[in-house]
């Protein structure tokens, strides 16, 4: 209850912040997206990370108006970077399935594009496998979110009830590999095995395939052999602040 009245003052009171991770080619090297991440800047506990209090969120619902100001907040920095010469890439934003099934989402995200001036490609939702639990709603839903043209994409790939031949059937773009089966692929070679079933099983479904929580040089090799092209993880960087990011950027990558 405590926690419940001091998120609602986050919210009000502007606590709340983003941290950004890139998503880099595996190709060329080069910066493809950048990831939306929340934080907690608490004045007495200082950075407080996700896993903290959107669970909390969830359940009270909070995480609807918390998940609008996360979008409101990428959809700021995404107009800001492009004005400063950064017009390619998505920002990718982790919406919840309490957030994914509110009615207002897509009234607002299409306000939010034209708020900013952004193409629908200029965003990216990242969702998990278990809005397959109400497949026929989410359909709906997905359908009218590819109608704004945003990119849409399966979180945690691996971890849920779905599977890619269900996903084929819905208007997904990319599917990312949980950290999970990455941080095995050098230790297992059964995990590496699965890692590339995923990956070829999506790239064969005409789906981008990122692999996330890559750390090690290993972990690249093996991926950029199975033609994994897309790769996020603290080997490239953890998610930083916006000014650091702007750094980043500058700094050609
Ligand atoms: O940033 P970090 O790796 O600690 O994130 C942990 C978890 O919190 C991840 O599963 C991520 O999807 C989730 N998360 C981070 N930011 C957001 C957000 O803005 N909205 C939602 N719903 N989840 C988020
Ligand atoms: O579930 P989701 O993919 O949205 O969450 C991403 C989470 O994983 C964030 O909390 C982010 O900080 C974390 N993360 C990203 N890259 C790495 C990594 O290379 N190693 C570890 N341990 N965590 C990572
Ligand atoms: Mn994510
Ligand atoms: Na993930």
């Amino acid at each position: 209850m405590e926690m419940e009245t001091g998120l609602r003052k986050a919210l009000e009171q502007n606590q709340l912040v983003l941290h950004y991770q890139p998503q880099m080619s595996l190709i060329t090297g080069e910066l493809v997206g950048i990831e939306a991440l929340i934080r907690w800047q608490h004045p007495k506990h200082g950075l407080i990370a996700p896993l903290e209090f959107i669970p909390l969120a969830e359940e009270t619902g909070l995480i609807v108006p918390i998940g609008k100001w996360v979008l409101r907040e990428a959809c700021r920095q995404r107009k800001a970077w492009g004005t400063l010469g950064y017009h390619d890439f998505p920002i990718a934003v982790n919406v919840s399935v309490r957030q994914f099934e509110d009615d207002h989402l897509i009234d607002y995200i299409s306000a939010l594009l034209d708020e900013f001036d952004l193409k629908g490609i200029h965003l990216e939702l990242e969702i998990t496998e278990s809005i397959m639990q109400n497949l026929e709603n989410s359909t709906i839903i997905l359908n009218k979110l590819k109608e704004l043209d945003v990119l849409l994409s399966i979180d945690d790939f691996g971890t849920g009830y779905s599977s890619l031949s269900y996903l084929k059937h819905l208007p997904i773009d990319k599917i990312k590999i949980d950290k999970s089966f990455v941080d095995d692929i050098i230790y297992h070679s059964n995990q590496g095995k699965m890692v590339k079933t995923i990956i070829d099983m999506g790239l064969n479904l005409n789906f981008s395939v990122i692999a996330e929580g890559i750390e090690t040089n290993e972990q690249l090799h093996f991926l950029k052999e199975n033609e994994c092209k897309i790769g996020q993880g603290y080997f490239f960087s953890k998610p930083i602040p916006a000014d650091e990011m702007v750094e980043y950027l500058l700094s050609g990558n």
